[in-house]
């Protein structure tokens, strides 16, 4: 008698808790986004937080670079239903980042913003208590331009389109604004394990 259901399935139990609903494991690293890469030099480089339109606070590369660093070991997962397993990121946490700028942040939700002209929006909860951080390493290597580097935003328990590339900025906002994706029907908030993949899920 075959056991519908278990017949073919190629991963052992074990990945299958790891894989948020309708995800599937890669090995690979894909590579997503809406254009070329930006040319950033880091001899100009700066990162900005903002509150609307007011500048806070703005880091070159090395101020950036010598703020305190965290690592980050898990899982990541994209909308496009590719997960992987057990990577390891390097960067200066949101907490970390406020402290240096010392302030606390003073709304609920915010844009990140990046250099080409990419967005999108994440409530300020989700990036604090180590839950996010500026990642400017990534298996212990400078992260590669064709992953957002030098540093990208990294919100990893959200789909990565939440993870912006090539980060310039993060904007504190009053509401929850809708970025690049979201304007275009992806979900507000976008939880791999309540598959928040659009608008409605
Ligand atoms: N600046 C920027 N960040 C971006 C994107 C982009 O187009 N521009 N694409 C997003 C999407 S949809 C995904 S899935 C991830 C992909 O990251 P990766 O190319 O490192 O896998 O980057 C996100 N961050
Ligand atoms: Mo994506």
């Amino acid at each position: 008698m075959v056991t519908r259901g278990f017949v073919g399935r190629r991963q052992p139990p074990e990945t299958g808790a790891r894989l948020p609903p309708g995800q599937y494991l890669t090995q690979d690293f894909p590579i997503l986004q809406i254009g070329p890469n930006p040319v950033i030099d880091l001899a100009t480089w700066r990162f900005t937080l903002r509150e609307g339109a007011r500048p806070i606070k703005s880091w070159s590369w090395e101020e950036l670079d010598s703020l305190p660093r965290t690592r980050w070991h898990g899982d990541i997962h994209c909308v496009t239903k590719w997960s992987k397993f057990d990577t390891d990121w390097d960067g200066v946490t949101i907490d970390d980042l406020l402290v240096d700028a010392n302030i606390s942040a003073p709304s609920a939700y915010l844009l990140a913003e990046s250099f080409d002209d990419y967005t999108t929006n994440v409530p300020v909860a989700d990036l604090l208590n180590g839950r996010a951080m500026i990642a400017t390493r990534y298996a212990g290597e400078p992260i590669h331009a064709d992953h957002g580097g030098p540093a990208r935003l990294f919100v990893p328990h959200l789909y990565f389109w939440k993870s912006a590339k090539w980060l310039k900025g993060l904007r504190f906002t009053t509401t929850d604004t809708a970025g690049y994706w979201e304007l275009r029907g992806y979900h507000m908030y976008g939880d791999p394990w309540r598959e928040q993949r659009y608008i409605g899920d």
